[in-house]
């Protein structure tokens, strides 16, 4: 058996000094309640690979269910919570992300979004309120994921692709592999001691997937790379949603979008919660650029299933570029 030692502070030292960033208000804003957004939606996902939703249509009641349950499964002993992990490839983690070394001031549950899938045993750990947590998931999942195909029909509208559920239909595949994380980022008073205010909950990188559906609560820390490479931070806003491209979405797209890259800071002084929604293609489904929006460039990527990629993926450190592993020459 594997058993990993846990991080010490000084650890994460060689992570602590990342270069100062601006707060920034900036970041492209979709009313999804507006029908016609895909032009914004399609600009957004050009410029920051990145947007906030608002008027997003899912009710609040999921999300703070959702959250106080979440809340709850943290506040118990870790004792308890280990009894729900390792995450490989679901369940409890602490501190350490993905197989390869990978360390965060996080502790996190993940989940399939599989509502038959037998490799969620380990929520055996929520006892007598095992129904309930599921039937909570299952209600904000689908609500998210109801949302995040509205946005990827009205991108298709945006980009001029027919038919408007070219990307939906794969998060809505029996088969799609998609993915559910609830991430805690406890305190970190170990911080105010230290000079640099910087330490890292969540490593850089950009999410796999088609798109990631985030909401966290009111607690600051997420962070995204613009293209020039410098680091904003994004206002946290418990009542919207932020949209992340991921790689998937940058093949598809000839790389006219780019999947965002992006990280979270730990704070000294508040717990911070998010839930996100990974939207992925089905296991066997092949990725490449879609040939309506090719207009006679050349390809940049190599066609793959999305398993190959998965394959490399959980090869790879949090940082890197997994899409090299792709790209023509
Ligand atoms: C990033 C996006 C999702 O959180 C995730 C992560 C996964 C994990 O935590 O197990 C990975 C990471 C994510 C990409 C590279 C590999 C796999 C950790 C890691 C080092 C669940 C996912 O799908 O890919």
């Amino acid at each position: 058996m594997l058993v990993l030692s846990k991080p010490t502070i000084e650890q994460y030292s060689d992570i602590r000094n990342c270069i100062p960033s601006t707060l920034c208000s900036g970041i492209p804003l979709i009313d999804l309640s507006k029908p016609d957004s895909g032009h914004l939606i399609v600009k957004a996902c050009e410029e920051f690979g990145f947007f906030k939703v608002v008027n997003h249509g899912v009710p609040m009641e999921f999300i703070t269910n959702l959250e106080a349950k979440a809340v709850r499964f943290f506040s118990l002993p870790l004792s308890e919570k280990e009894k729900a992990g390792p995450p490989t490839p679901l369940g409890y983690g602490n501190k350490s992300i993905g197989l390869n070394g990978d360390i965060g001031w996080v502790e996190y549950l993940l989940f399939t979004t599989n509502p038959d899938s037998s490799s969620q045993s380990f929520l055996s750990v929520f006892g007598e309120n095992q129904e309930k947590f599921r039937s909570a998931l299952n209600d904000y999942v689908s609500a998210v994921r109801k949302m995040g195909c509205e946005i990827l029909e009205q991108m298709a509208d945006g980009l001029k692709l027919q038919p408007r559920n070219v990307f939906s239909k794969l998060l809505m595949d029996k088969q799609s592999d998609s993915v559910f994380r609830l991430n805690h980022y406890p305190p970190c008073p170990e911080l105010q001691a230290l000079n640099d205010t910087n330490m890292i909950g969540f490593g850089e990188h950009t999410d796999p997937q088609i798109i990631s559906v985030l909401r966290s609560n009111n607690t600051s820390g997420l962070q995204i790379s613009l293209r020039d490479g410098s680091w904003i931070s994004v206002p946290p806003d418990q009542d919207s949603f932020f949209i992340n491209v991921g790689d998937s979405l940058q093949v598809m797209t000839n790389g006219r979008f780019q999947s965002v890259r992006h990280r979270v800071l730990a704070n000294s002084m508040k717990s911070r919660v998010s839930m996100i929604y990974f939207g992925g293609p089905p296991l066997s489904e092949k990725i490449a650029p879609l040939p309506s929006l090719m207009k006679g460039e050349r390809s940049l990527y190599k066609e793959f299933t999305w398993f190959e990629y998965k394959k490399t993926a959980f090869n790879s450190r949090l940082a890197d570029n997994r899409l090299v592993n792709f790209e023509r020459i």
